[in-house]
């Protein structure tokens, strides 16, 4: 029989924990179709960091690189944690710490008929950029260091170029080597080298800002962008928009060169939103459609067809959270998905 699938579990804080109940149940459903796995169930975020003064210990960091396959992750951010110390040491460790370069973020439209027809993949690059957490503040005077290794780019693009590839869509770099002229111009070099490495790709670099007002005015001009961590950020933020707003955005990122038994982590877009946290408004779509990321990772495809078409399948039936119009509470949008999968 085939080891079973171990996948951790991190709510985190805010709408994380009522996200990640509509989540739970999916993994069920898989589970009653025959996929083997385990969950382990992890209580890091700001309560726990709060109450023990803990964020993510080494430890508990070692067993689930080692003895994990993936973590299926909420959000973090808490205003009783003003500098966000947990939330760095929580979240930007996991990526960092498990050398996840590849974040994936899909924009597509959920149902017929909302929003314009666009078909936009980002990969934005997850562990370096203006994102190592390095630099100094000083009166007057603030230092944010950005880290880009060749490596890391690297891999990040390699996976734009075979995206793009495989389904025959044209790839945009957004950069800003005309300012950050080391950084991106570094960006820009592995790009210009990939470029030639794959001449059936219709690869163009943009200037980030020219990049930005042409994704306004056309949207269905792009396939794959990929970017650096900062700018990667806002293209999806801005591509979320598009769709529904950031409630509905999935994500997931994994390291193309496997430096761990854990490889992938699961995510919605959004965080803790402690704005409507503990009212059930949330919209669970995009957790539960990161969930079908994981299992289109793991390769169970079948899984995570019926999952994005259960959820296409609701919204298209008219079950909404308020975000996008509607009166169903978080726990009322997880059901109505699940109530469309197939037993
Ligand atoms: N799932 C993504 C996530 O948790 N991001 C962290 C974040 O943006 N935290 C700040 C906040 O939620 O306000």
């Amino acid at each position: 029989m085939a080891k079973p699938v171990r996948i951790a579990i991190i709510p985190g804080d805010g709408v994380g924990g009522e996200v990640m109940s509509e989540a739970l149940p999916c993994l069920d459903w898989a589970r009653s179709r025959g996929r083997s796995m385990e969950t382990i169930s992890l209580p890091y975020g700001a309560s726990h960091y709060l109450a023990t003064g803990e964020t993510l210990p080494e430890a508990a960091f070692a067993q689930l690189r080692d003895r994990c396959d993936a973590v299926l992750f909420g959000a973090v951010g808490d205003s009783r944690i003003p500098d966000g110390r947990h939330a760095e040491e929580i979240l930007l460790r996991l990526r960092q710490g498990l050398e996840l370069t590849v974040n994936y973020r899909p924009c597509r439209p959920l149902m017929p008929g909302h929003g314009p027809d666009l078909d936009i993949e980002v990969f934005r690059e997850n562990t370096e950029g203006p994102y190592c957490l390095q630099g100094s503040t000083e009166p007057g005077r603030a230092v944010d260091l950005a880290i880009h290794t060749e490596p890391a780019i690297r891999r990040l693009l390699q996976a734009a170029f075979q995206r793009a590839a495989t389904r025959s869509r044209p790839l945009t770099l957004a950069h800003k080597a005309n300012v950050l002229k080391h950084g991106h111009g570094l960006w820009v070099r592995v790009f210009e080298d990939l470029r030639r490495e794959h001449p059936g790709v219709a690869a163009r670099a943009m200037h980030a800002d020219a990049l930005l007002c042409a994704l306004v005015q056309d949207p269905t001009a792009f396939g794959v962008i990929a970017a650096d961590n900062y700018l990667g950020d806002l293209i999806s933020d801005l591509c979320a928009a598009y769709l529904g707003g950031m409630g509905v955005a999935p994500s997931i990122s994994w390291a193309p060169h496997r430096p761990f038994r854990c490889s992938a982590l699961a995510e919605p877009v959004h965080g803790s939103a402690p704005d409507i946290a503990g009212k059930e408004l949330a919209n669970p779509v995009g957790m539960i459609l990161s969930t079908a990321l994981l299992f289109r990772h793991l390769g169970w495809k079948a899984e995570a067809d019926a999952l994005e078409g259960a959820v296409k399948d609701a919204l298209s039936d008219g079950a909404k959270t308020p975000d996008l119009g509607g009166t169903l509470t978080t726990a009322a949008m997880g059901r109505a998905i699940r109530d469309r999968l197939p037993s």
